[in-house]
């Protein structure tokens, strides 16, 4: 298929030549926010098993290389579309395990003091959108990002994560046209962890997705998704490229869900092979052992890792319930945002005024 012809200008430089070989820092804290995503998500799931997590418990364990490694590849000015199994985007951004914790047990001093549990949440001002749990309505709002970038002549990148599952969807293919029509600077990561809740991939689609990414007129690229270094590569990549006009990427991460869809879930339609193969290849014993058989010292990360999770752990329990009273603030617009004052949201529309309603 041809490539499409119209591109937008030259951008100016990009902020970070992020494909830039890692360094021994870098890889260190790769590893790092590895395990501070597993040490959160099993906290996470104490909680829960306590009764202080409310409705259920969803987690990426097994899958920490993908949202770890390409979350890395972004500067602080791009913006990240995370979704449930990406715990480690959130952490790279900045915010903190005892503020995830919070969360997840509805609490002031969560994301979105406590107005929500578990799933939608997101820190605009890290970068970090909360999610649609439609999914995957999280592509096209990364496609709106991306799309106001472009238009702006902005060298930065909108970046957002699905499961295999969304490739099966309409708005999938909405996103990855536009994305492809218009060259946008997005970054498209598709986590293939086998399946989709009970459906595993042979009933999810006939032909691999990362082949649809040529039909749509741009790059896909298949990486092991359970290699943190892998992963950043690849996103590192897309992102140069996506930033100077190159337009989208499709990275299909190849991994494997190692705990069931939800805590509810007890994963038995898994074939026991299949998951023992998975566990052999744990992302964060791997690279690991890897940096160990470079004489790099790794022993620390895990105690101060532990550190920081019984100090945000502390933090997080004594973190109030929201006062009823005030829990709805901020959730419903009281007045019109462009003629403010007293106008009701919908005066501009029905001439009311606030007091009205
Ligand atoms: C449009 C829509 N249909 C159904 C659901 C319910 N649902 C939530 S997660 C999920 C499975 C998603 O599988 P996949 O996309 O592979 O992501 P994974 O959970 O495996 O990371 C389903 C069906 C939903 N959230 N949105
Ligand atoms: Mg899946």
């Amino acid at each position: 298929m041809a490539t499409p012809t119209a591109r937008p200008a030259q951008l100016e430089p990009r902020e970070r030549d992020t494909a830039a070989q890692l360094t021994v820092e870098d890889r260190r804290e790769l590893l790092r926010y590895m395990l501070l995503m597993r040490a959160t998500e099993e906290r996470a799931l104490g909680l829960y098993r306590q009764g202080k997590v409310p409705g259920s418990h969803y987690d990426g364990r097994g899958q920490e290389a993908v949202s770890v490694g390409s979350a890395f590849a972004l500067s602080p000015r791009d913006r990240a579309c995370i979704l449930h199994r990406d715990l480690g985007a959130h952490l790279i951004r900045g915010v903190t395990p005892g503020r995830v914790l919070a969360q997840m047990m509805g609490r002031v001093g969560g994301v979105t003091n406590g107005r929500d549990g578990n799933m939608h949440f997101g820190d605009p001002g890290l970068g970090c959108v909360g999610m649609v749990s439609m999914l995957p309505d999280m592509a096209p709002v990364a496609c709106g990002l991306a799309l106001a970038f472009q238009m702006r002549r902005e060298p930065r990148v909108a970046m957002t994560w699905f499961g295999d599952g969304s490739t099966a969807n309409g708005q999938w293919h909405e996103a990855m046209n536009v994305a492809g029509v218009r060259r946008l600077p997005i970054v498209f990561i598709l986590e293939n962890n086998q399946y989709a809740y009970s459906t595993p991939n042979e009933l999810e689609f006939a032909v691999d997705p990362v082949e649809r990414a040529a039909t749509y007129g741009f790059a896909g690229v298949k990486v092991d998704g359970n290699d943190v270094e892998a992963v950043f590569q690849a996103a590192a990549e897309a992102c140069d490229r996506a930033r100077v006009g190159g337009g989208p990427t499709l990275i299909q991460a190849e991994t494997m869900r190692m705990h069931g869809h939800g805590a509810h879930d007890d994963m038995s339609y898994v074939p026991p092979e299949l998951f023992e193969h998975w566990a052999a290849r744990d992302p964060i014993e791997t690279f690991e052992k890897r940096l160990g058989e470079e004489g790099l010292e790794t022993e620390s990360l895990h105690k101060a890792v532990a550190e920081t999770l019984e100090r945000e752990t502390e933090w997080a329990l004594a973190c109030p319930m929201p006062d009823p009273a005030t829990a709805a603030e901020g959730v419903f617009a009281t007045e019109d945002p462009v003629l403010g004052d007293g106008h009701a949201p919908w005066s501009r529309w029905s001439g009311r005024a606030a007091t009205d309603a």
